[in-house]
């Protein structure tokens, strides 16, 4: 038998062809156990198919498990054209498996949807198995969310044509993109598969900068079910900067008033009104995506100086910013504007606060030259209480770690090169010193701002895009390869995998002006970092040594899923080394 599986486990689950040839589906991110059976026959979708949907618990998690069933079957019906019921089973408790008209019991036809204690792999809330075959499909999960995930992996095993026009991304109600794909007639069926996963990190995160240029709510929706798709569960907004404060504070009104009128170039302005940050955060709820809203604090802030002179240590509201440059404003340690200051602090981290349901606050922290360390620890202390104050999390870019007086369990977020920089390291560390934790962002590989380091090929190479956008200040551009090849555990000494909540990868937008601009630079490269987040450490070598991933492995599954983003209109650049179908 285990010489009929065409995939193992992670280290050698290399894509393969069924018995036409065609590519059998590859998953990103790997997960932590798959096998394809390409000798055992498929499940195939037919307009007899239903979802039953088998929930153990109280009628919310029965509910909530509709939901993520409703949400998988939606594009499934608009794609194939069949009616795919989504019902309670015997067990769903809703009141819709008894009397007449009741769910008869799971058929070989039915996807089968179970949510029930000691499901998942080791009861992770996010993890979950999924048993595929002619005689149906189980995808079975501890919690919803674990079952939402699951759905990722069993999309990723159907035909792209799922996505395209009326697919995925028509759920979203935005303008539904057409693709070549669309037009031909996929074989409805999911392959013979055995899967049991579950995320190695809890935090996997996607950040938008969304005060260089700003994004409309829809851009940031698309977003959102983009990184979906790859398992991420935080997307962190970087709300205000010195182009553009983005965020509605009533207390404040010409933060946004003046402060939201401008961004890089004059490109224009904008902000989310509270209705609009409420619609993201719940658009990413029901993906179970976590907002993690940022204020730059006390640089990054020329936005809010120019809004209100009181802020200013002069007391005079500088000119908005358009430039790129980073570093030269900051809110005022002065003693005459302490009352203003601390005003300022209370209200815009309560006012954020309260709109947000997640448990974190990112109050920046980072590029503060234009004070003094004895002001900026100064502002630091009166930044980080305010946070605290409101019961959130505080997260902060690592610079924040100079403060000795971080509120407990305060987050730092690395930003520095794989070989820290200059204090880079000893500041992430005083994170963990104060009870907190880490996240990685590492720029030379995880920041997807970075111009591609790939060189191009065919068609590619006509992408002016690749040279076009981009920064190139993180020790030059960044390839796939590079984006995929680093260890989170290998970083800062005394960071490792206990002390790393989780991974991100910041798009910061100086040079991005649309969505497509920001796809074009997330993908591919985010599949590779949503795979180091997501999938299990490569298994160490004979002799002891770190092991390390197979590139060849995961630019196969990038090119398979390269059609999956055509297919949803993802813009990407087809990258040198990516066997592009
Ligand atoms: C550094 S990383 C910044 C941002 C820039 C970015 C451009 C960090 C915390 N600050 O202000 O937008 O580089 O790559």
């Amino acid at each position: 038998v285990v010489g009929a599986l065409v995939a193992g486990t992670l280290a050698g689950c290399t894509p393969s062809a069924d018995q036409n040839g065609d590519a059998v589906p590859g998953v990103i991110p790997a997960p932590v156990e798959f096998e394809l059976r390409a000798d055992a026959a498929p499940f195939p979708v037919t307009a007899e198919t239903r979802i039953v949907v088998v929930a153990e618990g109280d009628a919310a998690v029965a509910a909530e498990s509709l939901g993520v069933a409703e949400r998988f079957a939606e594009p499934l019906r608009r794609a194939t054209g069949f009616a795919i019921p989504v019902e309670a089973g015997p067990q769903g408790g809703s009141g819709n498996g008894t009397g007449d008209g009741g769910t008869a019991g799971p058929a070989a036809s039915d996807l089968v949807f179970v949510v029930a204690a000691g499901e998942a792999p080791g009861d992770a809330v996010e993890g979950y198995t999924l048993e595929s075959g002619a005689d149906g499909v189980r995808l079975a999960a501890s919690t919803a969310e674990g079952l939402y995930r699951g759905t990722q992996t069993l999309r990723q095993l159907l035909p792209a044509q799922l996505e395209g026009a009326g697919g995925a991304r028509a759920s979203t109600g935005l303008d539904p993109q057409s693709s070549p794909q669309a037009a031909a007639d996929p074989q409805w069926q999911v392959p013979a598969a055995s899967v049991a996963d579950a995320p190695r990190f809890a935090y996997r995160g996607a950040m938008l900068d969304v005060a260089r240029h700003f994004r409309p709510v829809d851009d940031v929706l698309r977003y959102l079910d983009e990184i979906a798709l790859l398992k991420l569960n935080a997307l962190h907004l970087h709300l205000t900067d010195d182009q553009g404060w983005r965020i509605a504070i009533d207390a404040w009104p010409e933060l946004t008033g003046v402060g939201a009128s401008t961004s890089v170039d004059g490109d224009g302005g904008g902000f989310y009104t509270k209705d609009d940050y409420r619609r993201i955060v719940a658009y990413a709820a029901e993906r179970y995506i976590t907002i993690v809203p940022e204020l730059d604090l006390p640089g990054h802030t020329n936005a809010a100086l120019s809004a209100y002179p009181e802020l200013n240590a002069d007391g005079v509201a500088p000119a908005p910013y358009e430039g790129i440059e980073v570093g030269f404003s900051s809110l005022s340690a002065a003693p005459e504007r302490t009352e203003a200051t601390d005003r300022f602090l209370a209200d815009v981290t309560r006012e954020v606060a309260e709109l947000t349901p997640g448990p974190w606050l990112h109050l920046g922290g980072d590029e503060s030259l234009a004070t003094s360390t004895e002001d900026y620890l100064d502002l630091l202390r009166r930044i980080t209480a305010a946070g605290a104050a409101t019961g959130k999390t505080v997260i902060g870019w690592h610079e924040m770690g100079a403060s000795p007086v971080l509120p407990p369990g305060t987050i730092g977020q690395y930003w520095s090169f794989v070989e820290p920089q200059e204090g880079a390291a000893e500041l992430t560390r005083s994170f963990v010193e104060q009870g907190g934790r880490v996240i990685l962002s590492p720029a030379d590989v995880a920041y997807l701002d970075m111009k591609y380091g790939d060189v191009a090929d065919g068609a590619a190479a006509e992408d002016p895009r690749a040279g076009a956008l981009g920064l190139e200040w993180a020790d030059g551009p960044t390839t796939l390869a590079e984006a995929y090849g680093w260890d989170p555990t290998a970083i800062v000494r005394g960071i490792g995998e206990r002390e790393i909540l989780g991974i991100e990868a910041p798009v910061w937008t100086e040079t991005l002006r649309s969505l497509d601009d920001v796809e074009f630079m997330a993908f591919p490269r985010l599949l590779a970092i949503a795979e180091i987040a997501w999938s299990p450490a490569p298994a160490a070598g004979p002799d002891g040594s770190a092991g390390t991933r197979d590139l060849e492995d995961f630019v196969e599954r990038v090119a398979t899923l390269g059609v999956r983003l055509d297919a949803m209109g993802v813009d990407h650049f087809r990258v040198a080394g990516v066997p592009w179908r």
